[in-house]
């Protein structure tokens, strides 16, 4: 099967690469692409070096799946013209997310509304995938009113220019900043463009994106997202507020025995999950639960994952592999 990686040197293209790696998806010719400025340039994959190529050539190639991380629009440009040849698209950027006519998909949730007529697949926002991971499992069993969720993201997820500047200024030099201000020793509540209500769009995409991937719009949610000088992964503070009455040992069974979550909840050892430690691993983490005492049937809960890899090309990967594994491509 040809596989085009499309944004192969970005943050998320070289965990992608890695991730294919380590998986096994059928690869039989890898086609990295990126911007006009990196043609010819080459990338390492299995041991191999390949050479970049421009979207044009990658598409002229008519790769089976195409998966895109490059910006939107880029996303918007090429990947109809993908779509044309018969490539199936998975999508990393917000492009076609809450288009009606396109699914946004997480494997263990929601992999089976998939069909041979998707050819541009959305991989949802890195913030929303490891929140629905814990949400959904929490939904079927008591039925979610509310939610109220508070990012501290990582700064790989503006991408490598994001991590340079942190980089440059623990080091004591004055970078040209990405973000309007340091970020090293600073929080900055303030991930992607503020729109015109106010909110972020990486707000808007936890407002929304987890009512689509769970098909459920009967529960509300409300998000602050701000950026930390953390390189690890994302790390999320979440209050559930639930129909139905929970008990806390229930949940953590529940959680515990979900697939691709791992409980890390033992506060008389310290237990709880931390970015340092989810870095480089596909889990999603999820720790300090606990009981909002302030009113009943509602949860307090601490969700970490490594946004480049199940917030990203772990996540779009296994989109990849359920195609494959269903004859879908
Ligand atoms: P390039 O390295 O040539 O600029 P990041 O999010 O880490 O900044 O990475 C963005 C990725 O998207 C890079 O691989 C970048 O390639 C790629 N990219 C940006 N613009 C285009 C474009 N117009 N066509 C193809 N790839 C692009
Ligand atoms: C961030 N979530 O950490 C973003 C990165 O919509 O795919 C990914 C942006 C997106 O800022």
């Amino acid at each position: 099967m040809k596989v085009a990686v499309v944004g192969a040197t970005g943050m998320v293209g070289q965990v992608m690469l890695k991730v294919l790696e380590e998986r096994d998806l059928p690869i039989t010719e890898l086609i990295p692409v990126a911007s006009e400025r990196s043609v010819g340039n080459k990338v390492k994959f299995k041991d191999k070096e390949f050479t970049i190529v421009s979207m044009n050539d990658a598409i002229a190639v008519k790769p089976e799946i195409a998966i895109f991380s490059a910006g939107g629009g880029t996303s918007l440009e090429f990947a109809p013209k993908f779509a044309e040849v018969g490539t199936v698209v998975i999508d990393n950027s917000s492009a076609w997310r809450m288009d009606p006519t396109k699914k946004l998909v997480v494997p263990e949730i929601n992999a089976n509304v998939l069909t041979k007529e998707d050819k541009i697949i959305a991989n949802p926002n890195c913030s929303t995938i490891q929140l629905v991971m814990v949400l959904h499992p929490l939904n079927q069993k008591y039925d979610i009113k509310r939610v109220i969720v508070s990012t501290y993201q990582s700064v790989t997820g503006t991408g490598k220019a994001a991590v340079d500047q942190l980089n440059a200024e623990i080091k004591g030099e004055s970078p040209e900043k990405v973000y309007p201000y340091q970020i090293f020793k600073n929080a900055l509540p303030h991930c992607d463009v503020f729109s015109d209500d106010d909110y972020t769009k990486e707000e808007i995409k936890l407002m929304k994106e987890p009512k689509k991937i769970m098909g459920d719009d009967t529960f509300n949610l409300t998000a602050t997202a701000v950026r930390v000088p953390v390189q690890g992964g994302h790390s999320e503070s979440v209050n559930i507020e639930f129909e139905n009455e929970f008990d806390l040992d229930e949940v953590r069974k529940i959680l515990s025995e979900t697939p691709g979550v791992v409980l890390q909840d033992n506060v008389k050892n310290n237990e709880y999950p931390m970015p340092l430690y989810s870095e480089g691993k596909d889990e999603v983490f999820v720790g300090r639960i606990r009981r909002d005492l302030s009113q009943p049937k509602t949860l307090n809960l601490w969700i970490v994952a490594d946004n480049l890899r199940k917030g990203a090309a772990t996540n779009a990967v296994q989109i990849a592999e359920y195609l494959v594994a269903n004859n879908l491509v």
